[in-house]
């Protein structure tokens, strides 16, 4: 009979983590963003304006990388060959410029939200 209550806790708390824990992680949109030789791909996403996105880096190099943007107020380091996820919005409709820090040079590229 002591497994009842044990069972019911841990239902009890898997429903409170969903309840609480998804809205965090949850995001409106979903985008794949790939770093490779120190670049983006691709290097201009259209995303809807007014929502929350998501962004899934990939950084392929084995070098890490920093996402950055002051428009949508967004760094991330990601080392080498992982990924990173970056939630940002809802945004304003409009462009939003993003580099690589550590190759600011070559890794550039550009959100538009519509
Ligand atoms: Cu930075």
């Amino acid at each position: 009979m002591r497994k009842m209550p044990l069972a019911v806790s841990a239902l009890t708390l898997s429903v409170l983590f969903g309840t609480f824990m998804a809205p965090l992680a949850q995001a409106d949109e979903d985008i794949k963003l790939v770093i490779e030789n120190h670049l983006f791909v691709p290097t201009e996403i259209r995303v809807s304006a007014n929502q929350k996105i998501r962004i899934v880096i990939d950084n392929r190099d084995a070098t890490p990388e920093e996402f950055e943007s002051q428009g949508l107020r967004a760094e991330k380091v990601i080392p080498g060959k992982s990924k990173g996820v970056v939630v940002v919005g809802p945004l304003k409709p409009g462009r939003y410029a993003f580099y690589g820090e550590f190759n600011a040079k070559t890794a550039q590229g550009v959100l538009i939200a519509e």
